[in-house]
């Protein structure tokens, strides 16, 4: 494959907002500061994060674009853009999550492979597009089903971008049928992000949206769709985003004992503070997100100053004008964060903490050293921020 491995493939990235921290320059993986991530319920496109595995390929010609969806089917096609855009069109809020999201603190317990993201390897969109379940039924697929006559269990999309973890080859993932083909799983060929085009960063001109499961399902740059037997035997489904035990390295770790990851666990950050913070007054504002994945919403978010000891309950919304309330269907996109906030007075030194409970009643764990791992995936630990207030009464 000419081109792809040497920088000069990437003398072809699009365009990106100057905010975005760097965490890897090629392939592009960028987050926007924290505080960015809170002044909106639903993330702006230009500081959403960015993570590609590879240059971000160009897909010029629309009008000869076609997903291909073959393999265990009956009836095999080709859809173009315009097949797709005439299925009924739906718009789901969807929080997005890498699963290396806060990876950077993993690391300071013991060093972990992977990009180095903080906390804002995350974002909330309004994703536009077509069900996969209802894309499904055009070959022949019916809604719920686990399985096709010829033995197809699994859903896997392969891209159109190519990276050096697939030899030069394309991203791929996939999922099992039976969720494909749920229309309450949401899962989406999406379009749009945020009302407006997918842009080449985003997976132009369609990807994949899998809602409440890590952010390395939802394939972007879609080229096809194949039904098969057994799940995707690619790299980032066999070789990667799995979850080992603290004790596994790279000396006995065996991938194949364990599954590749999909939900997310009950996940939240503080996004007002920095990890280091001097302030003027006792008085400050912790506000931050929270999100759990499989449509488990947010139950609860307790905010402490004093690293644990003691908590105070933080306010909660989802869409700015509708507090929150405990009736999902009142306010809830299921497959949203929900951003929270709570004014505290702090003593002189603090230690701020925020941890937040699903509706299953999963919690963050305390410790990140209790779930390390050597891929440094789903840091869901109490995040920590210190606070010292620097103008001294005396
Ligand atoms: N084709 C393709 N799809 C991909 C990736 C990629 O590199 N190539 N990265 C995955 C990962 S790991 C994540 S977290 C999300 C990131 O989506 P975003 O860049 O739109 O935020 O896309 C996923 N889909
Ligand atoms: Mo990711």
């Amino acid at each position: 494959m000419p081109g792809i491995r040497g920088s000069a493939a990437y003398s072809h990235e699009p365009p990106r907002d100057p905010c975005l921290k760097i965490n890897s320059k090629e392939p592009f993986n960028a987050e926007p500061p924290r505080s960015v991530l809170i002044s909106s319920y639903v993330t702006p496109v230009e500081f959403f994060y960015k993570r590609n595995h590879g240059p971000a390929p160009i897909v010029d010609d629309i009008e000869r674009y076609r997903v291909c969806i073959f393999g265990l089917v009956e009836n095999p096609k080709e859809l173009s853009l315009d097949d797709i855009r005439k299925l009924p069109r739906y718009d789901v809020t969807a929080t997005l999550q890498c699963a290396g999201n806060r990876r950077t603190a993993m690391s300071k317990v013991k060093t972990v492979k992977g990009v180095g993201w903080d906390v804002a390897a995350i974002g909330n969109a309004v994703w536009g597009g077509a069900r996969l379940a209802d894309v499904l039924e055009l070959v022949g697929i019916p809604k719920l089903a686990a399985t096709t006559p010829s033995g197809g269990k699994h859903v896997e999309f392969t891209s159109v971008d190519r990276c050096k973890e697939e030899n030069g080859g394309p991203y791929k993932a996939s999922i099992p049928l039976k969720r494909a083909t749920s229309p309450e799983a949401d899962v989406l060929l999406a379009y749009e992000m945020n009302g407006e085009p997918l842009n080449r960063d985003h997976g132009y001109p369609l990807r994949v949206i899998v809602p409440g499961v890590i952010g390395a399902r939802s394939v972007k740059w879609l080229d096809s769709i194949e039904i098969t037997a057994e799940e995707c035997q690619g790299f980032f489904m066999q070789r990667d985003y799995k979850m080992f035990a603290p004790s596994v390295n790279w000396d006995n770790i065996s991938w194949p004992t364990r599954r590749p990851l999909m939900d997310f666990p009950v996940q939240s950050a503080i996004c007002s503070l920095e990890d280091v913070n001097v302030v003027n007054d006792g008085k400050i504002v912790v506000a931050g997100y929270a999100v759990s994945g499989g449509g488990r919403g947010i139950e609860r978010v307790d905010v402490s100053v004093d690293g644990g000891k003691t908590w105070v309950e933080a306010s909660r919304y989802q869409k700015p004008d509708v507090p929150y309330t405990a009736d999902d269907d009142v306010c809830c996109d299921k497959w949203a964060w929900i951003l929270f906030k709570v004014e505290v007075d702090i003593p002189q030194n603090a230690e701020i903490v925020a941890k937040a409970v699903d509706m299953a009643a999963n919690v963050q764990p305390e410790d990140v050293t209790v779930i390390w791992n050597l891929r440094g995936v789903l840091n869901t630990s109490w995040h920590k921020v210190e606070v010292q207030v620097g103008r001294s009464n005396l």
